[in-house]
Formats: structure tokens, C-alpha cells, sequence
């Protein structure tokens, strides 16, 4: 290759709301940078769609929002939520149609206890784990109803999705992340309870699990999230429906001592679409516009997609900004019990990344 040549990756960035507006910047900064430094370079592309455009024109996005974004390769997402719009009408309009058009089957949410930021628990040295989600099907179904509006026999009905092909193609792409890592498969379940999908799910983890020579186990969701608690270094590759990964990630974001740092990847495996990489938590409304949101899980984000370009001594330079100021304790956001801004950070992550020259 031409040692000239500096490829660009074209990136869609969509804020959203709140502090997804704060601690997307950062994310930018940061791959600029490092971009600079490892050859290559973005074109940013940015969208305002939001809670905010919700109630200016009725659309979280434009009709044709989905194809404005659909030749970029890869897309950066803030956050999405704000009062006064239900948060299904917001998460159904932007998030959910962008997982689903693009074959966004996988969201990948690792987390660690890292250097400088304890957990909150007794025991968490070492906690290094996945939680692999499920992220087009499962309960996160359109198909249901209400009937009897404001009648005493009003009802809503949700009905799961699980397919054969969805289940499947979730479960290897945990055991082959858990091959790759050499580490083990935990299957979150609830079979005891729910009788037909639940059961369908682990004769397909118990077929899938038959072809890899990698350790396994399943546990029902309930006493999971007990022992994720008492024991969180046992666990390696979570994977888990939509719903159960969704729960199971914020709970181990707060075993890694705040939802701030956790960062996602919904990932369209195939790569015949554009993956979208966002921080798992929210708008934050009650922090938001006070300059104070951790970038921590938004820049994480930016890790995952560096990586996912084809960039992995960047994303690898990136992280190790990221554990080496918390390891270093100067800058901390007030999540993280500290007072510093979200620029603050920022800059220390920045100060701290090793770079090339
Ligand atoms: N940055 C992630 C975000 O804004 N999430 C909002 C939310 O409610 N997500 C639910 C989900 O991921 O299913």
C-alpha cells in the first residue's frame, strides 16, 4: 500500500439527547487524534435526530433517515430519551429501526474492574466479562396490542419473539467470542417459568454448545444476577435475549463501579451494514447540560469502533487512556466521585494516550 495513503472512514454521528450531546464530542476528539496519529482519518457526519426534533416535527428521524445513514461505516450514537416524549415512542423511532434495519443482531457490552475504580463490591478483582445481547427479536416485539381502552377489562398483550435462525446465530457468536477470549459461555435463561420460548432457547444454547469445545453453563436470570453479584470474576461470555442482556449490563456496569464507563456495539456481523457504537447509558436528564456526564462509556464506544474498522492499535491506545487515568485518579467526573468536567476528562484520557509520532 502506499504509505501516502490515508484512508478516511466515513461516520454517522447521532448525539440524540441530553448527554449524548456532551460526551459524543469527546468520542470525536479522540479518534481525530487518533486517527493523526495512526494513519488514517473521519469524515463526520452529523444528524440531530432526537427528542427535540420529535416534538418540533412529529419524527425522531426523517422519513428516509435510515438511508441517509446506510452507507457509512459505522455509526455513533449518544443517547436517546428525554421527558415529555414516552420513552417507547423515542427508542421505537430511532434506536430500535436502526438495530433492526441494519442487521444489528449483536450487542456486545464488556465491562471490567479497572485500576482507580473500584466497584461497589466486596469482592471484584478481576471482573473482565461480556454480556452478549441479543438485539433484534426476543421481547423487544411489535406484536401485541391493547383492547378495552378505559374499560375495567383493559388488557395488553406482548408477545416474544424467538426464531431458530436469531437464537442460533447469537449463541455461536458468544461461544466463538468466548473461544477467542479462552474463557466460558454462561446462557441466561428463565425455562423454569416461561415455558415455551425460554425452553427453546436452551435446546438451541444446549445444540450449539455440542460443537465448540469451550465450558458452559446456563442460570436461570433470577439467580444470576444474585451470584453476579456475590461471585462477578466466575463469569467470562454472558449471553442473554434482548430483554435479559439489556438488565444484565446495567447491573454489570454498576459492578464496574458506574453505568458512566459501559459502552455497547450493536454489531451487524456480516458487515452488509454499518454497526452503531453508543455508550449504554442514557440522556440523563437530571446531569444533563451541566457539563458533568462521564465520556468514559462514549469513548469506550469509540474503542470498540475503532476496532471494528480494522483499527485495533488504536482502539488497544485508546483504552489504555481510558485505565491509565483512572488508574492515575487525577480526573474524575462526579459519577465516579470526583468533581471533574466532562472536558476535564476528556483532556486527561487525551494526555494519557500513548501515540505514535
Ligand atoms: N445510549 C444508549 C441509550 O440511549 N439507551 C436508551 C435505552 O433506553 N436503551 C434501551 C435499549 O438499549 O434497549
Amino acid at each position: 500500500m502506499n504509505p501516502a495513503y490515508r484512508p478516511t472512514y466515513q461516520v454517522a454521528v447521532i448525539p440524540g439527547d441530553g448527554i449524548g450531546t456532551e460526551v459524543i464530542p469527546p468520542a470525536l476528539q479522540a479518534l481525530e487524534v487518533l486517527g493523526e496519529h495512526h494513519g488514517f482519518s473521519f469524515s463526520f457526519d452529523h444528524f440531530d435526530w432526537s427528542c427535540e426534533r420529535y416534538l418540533e416535527t412529529g419524527r425522531m428521524m426523517p422519513e428516509d433517515g435510515l438511508d441517509q445513514v446506510a452507507g457509512h461505516d459505522a455509526i455513533l450514537l449518544g443517547a436517546v430519551g428525554w421527558p415529555g416524549v414516552p420513552d417507547h415512542v423515542s427508542l421505537w423511532g430511532l434506536l430500535i429501526p436502526i438495530r433492526r434495519q441494519f442487521r444489528q443482531y449483536v450487542n456486545l457490552r464488556p465491562i471490567k474492574v479497572m485500576a482507580g475504580l473500584p466497584g461497589p463490591l466486596r469482592d471484584s478483582d478481576g471482573v473482565d466479562f461480556v454480556v452478549v445481547r441479543e438485539n433484534v427479536e426476543g421481547e423487544y416485539s411489535e406484536i401485541g396490542g391493547r383492547l378495552n381502552r378505559g374499560f375495567p377489562e383493559e388488557m395488553a398483550v406482548q408477545e416474544a419473539v424467538f426464531t431458530r435462525a436469531g437464537v442460533t446465530r447469537i449463541v455461536d457468536y458468544a461461544f466463538d467470542l468466548a473461544a477467542s477470549r479462552g474463557g466460558s459461555v454462561t446462557s441466561a435463561t428463565k425455562s423454569n417459568g416461561i415455558v415455551h420460548t425460554m425452553p427453546f432457547w436452551d435446546e438451541i444454547v444446549r445444540e450449539r454448545a455440542a460443537a465448540y469445545d469451550v465450558p458452559w453453563r446456563q442460570e436461570h436470570i433470577d439467580a444470576l444476577v444474585a451470584k453476579l453479584v456475590l461471585r462477578p470474576a466466575a463469569y467470562d461470555v454472558i449471553v442473554g435475549s434482548n430483554l435479559f442482556g439489556d438488565i444484565l449490563s446495567d447491573l454489570a456496569a454498576a459492578i464496574a463501579g458506574s453505568i458512566g464507563i459501559a459502552p455497547a456495539a450493536n454489531i451487524n456481523p456480516e458487515r452488509e451494514h454499518p454497526s452503531m457504537f453508543e455508550p449504554v447509558h442514557g440522556s440523563a436528564p437530571d446531569i444533563a447540560g451541566e457539563g458533568v456526564a462521564n465520556p468514559l462509556g462514549a469513548l469506550w464506544s469509540a474503542s470498540m469502533m475503532l476496532d471494528h474498522l480494522g483499527r485495533p492499535d488504536a482502539a488497544a491506545a485508546l483504552m489504555a487512556g481510558i485505565e491509565r487515568t483512572l488508574a492515575g485518579g487525577a480526573a474524575r467526573t462526579p459519577d465516579l466521585g470526583g468533581t471533574a468536567t466532562t472536558q476535564e476528562m476528556t483532556d486527561a484520557v487525551l494526555a494519557n494516550l500513548p501515540l505514535r509520532d
